[in-house]
């Protein structure tokens, strides 16, 4: 914990432990921002980097997070039939509001508000998944499992 510098780094940290999880953030010298990135900096497969795509509920403007693993896109027209409405791009500002973290750092939990989440079936079949913990080149290694746990979401087919 204490090689963690960066202040949202730190604040990611934080709220693991508080949920009872021990791993450890882990920050790297070279960037993470986007999947394929973050793939290269840890040595794992694409697939395994959890992606945290911030949307926004069209009609409610309510944000939803669909958490995809970092091989897929995700099909917006198919979240929208699950939540009722259809979705629309998030911008920088929206996702920083929301969240609380700058697009290529957002986590899957720990936002500044409660975020209805979607988790991609596909992340189920790695034995180990990374995401990003609050900076562009901030990850946590943990486990399908525990993803599901920390962010309360629905597995489901988002691609
Ligand atoms: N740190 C990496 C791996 S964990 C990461 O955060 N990847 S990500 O996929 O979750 O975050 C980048 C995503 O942010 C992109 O897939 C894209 O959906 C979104 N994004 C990138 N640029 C913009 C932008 N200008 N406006 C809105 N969303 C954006």
């Amino acid at each position: 914990m204490a090689n963690v510098v960066s202040p949202a780094a730190q604040k990611v940290q934080a709220i693991l432990r508080e949920a009872g999880f021990d791993g450890a953030v882990r920050e790297l010298p070279q960037s993470t921002r986007t999947a394929p990135e973050a793939a290269q900096a840890v040595g794992c497969d694409v697939g395994q980097i959890v992606k945290s795509i911030v949307f926004r509920a069209a009609d409610s403007n309510r944000p939803i997070l669909v958490v995809a693993s970092g091989a897929n896109r995700v099909n917006e027209k198919a979240i929208g039939d699950l939540i009722g409405e259809p979705l629309a791009k998030a911008d920088a500002d929206f996702v920083r509001a929301r969240t609380g973290f700058v697009i290529g750092g957002v986590p899957p939990m720990g936002h500044s508000e409660s975020i209805q989440t979607f988790i991609d079936e596909d992340l189920m079949n790695y034995a180990e998944i990374w995401a990003a913990a609050g900076t562009p080149n901030a990850l946590f290694r943990l486990t399908p499992g525990e993803l599901v746990r920390l962010t309360g979401g629905r597995v489901t087919k988002t691609k």
